[in-house]
């Protein structure tokens, strides 16, 4: 039996500040129906999906909790789970999530999979958050990540979903060695990614060029050396002046690029994924157990910071 599935990267553009939820999952819904249309079965969405990437803007640390959901499906994204139930489309949707745990109110950047039955499967909290906690005057736009959530608290887990090994990481997440290989070593398929990227650092003066480059790097990087499926999908686009990266990817186990999005704007991409395609490399040059030498790691796990 095969285990092709076909997968749609639902690239978004940009969300302004005043655009209302409503709207917003609207434009969910028709990536969705588009992404059925053409008999996907699951469908990527980006990180922080259904606000505008509000980290770029300075507020008290509870001041961006209009942006935050405290549930999930709640009212208003509860059309899109129906209609991609009624559809037979699974998802992943990235959003800001606020939560009583531990006795306290605390705030993370999430992302759910959702199975084809509407049920939630799966959540994973970003773990790398990029940026800084406090008002960086020097720089043209903020990037508070580090201010508006915790780190995540779920691991990097791996789920049996869609027919195969199925893992999440959130934007900067994908940039890391160790997001692939902790999936990796878990037997992961296909890695599921949603990313907000400026296309300008107004600190490194890097080019737009040189930053596609570096994402898409990343993200091949990762899916061939742990022979699995990487789907990254961006928010992209001017939100309120500022501008963010497409550039949506399907990259196969090989580390080959096979579905690309051409816009910066709402724009689905798609490709049949063979999950069996990710056996050859994992029992061959990448065969981990044959040729990992873990007891010359320890660093990895034992240090942080360069010593
Ligand atoms: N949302 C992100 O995590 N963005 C970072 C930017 C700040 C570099 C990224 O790694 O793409």
């Amino acid at each position: 039996m095969t285990r092709r599935i076909r997968i749609g990267g639902a690239q978004m553009g940009a969300i302004s500040r005043s655009d209302s939820k409503k709207e917003i999952v609207d434009r969910l819904i028709a990536l969705l129906r588009q992404a059925g249309e053409k008999g996907c079965e699951l469908v990527v969405f980006p990180e922080l999906a259904l606000s505008t990437f509000f980290p770029r803007w300075y507020a008290e640390r509870d001041g961006m909790d209009g942006y935050f959901e405290d549930g999930m499906p709640n009212a208003a994204t509860l059309p899109l789970f129906e209609e991609a139930r009624r559809l037979g489309i699974g998802f992943s949707l990235g959003y800001a999530e606020l939560v009583r745990e531990d006795g306290r109110v605390r705030r993370f950047n999430t992302t759910v999979l959702v199975e084809r039955n509407g049920e939630i499967v799966g959540k994973y909290r970003k773990i790398h958050l990029p940026g800084h906690a406090e008002y960086e005057p020097e720089r043209s736009h903020q990037h508070l990540e580090k201010r508006y959530f915790e780190v995540g608290n779920t691991g990097f887990q791996v789920w049996d979903a869609f027919g195969g090994r199925v893992g999440m990481a959130i934007c900067n997440d994908r940039r890391w060695v160790e997001t692939y290989r902790v999936m990796g070593l878990q037997d992961v398929e296909l890695i599921l990614i949603g990313y907000n990227t400026p296309v300008a650092d107004s600190l490194s003066g890097e080019s737009e060029t040189l930053r596609m480059f570096h994402n898409h790097l990343t993200m091949q990087a990762g899916a061939y050396q742990n022979s699995t499926w990487v789907v990254g999908v961006a928010k992209a686009g001017v939100e309120d002046g500022h501008r963010l990266m497409g550039g949506s990817v399907i990259v196969a186990p090989t580390g080959e690029i096979v579905a690309q999005a051409m816009t910066e704007g709402d724009e689905l991409i798609v490709a049949d994924c063979d999950l069996d395609r990710c056996r050859y490399y994992k029992s061959h040059i990448f065969n981990f157990a044959a040729h990992r030498r873990p007891e010359f790691y320890q660093r990895i796990t034992s240090q942080t910071g360069v010593e």
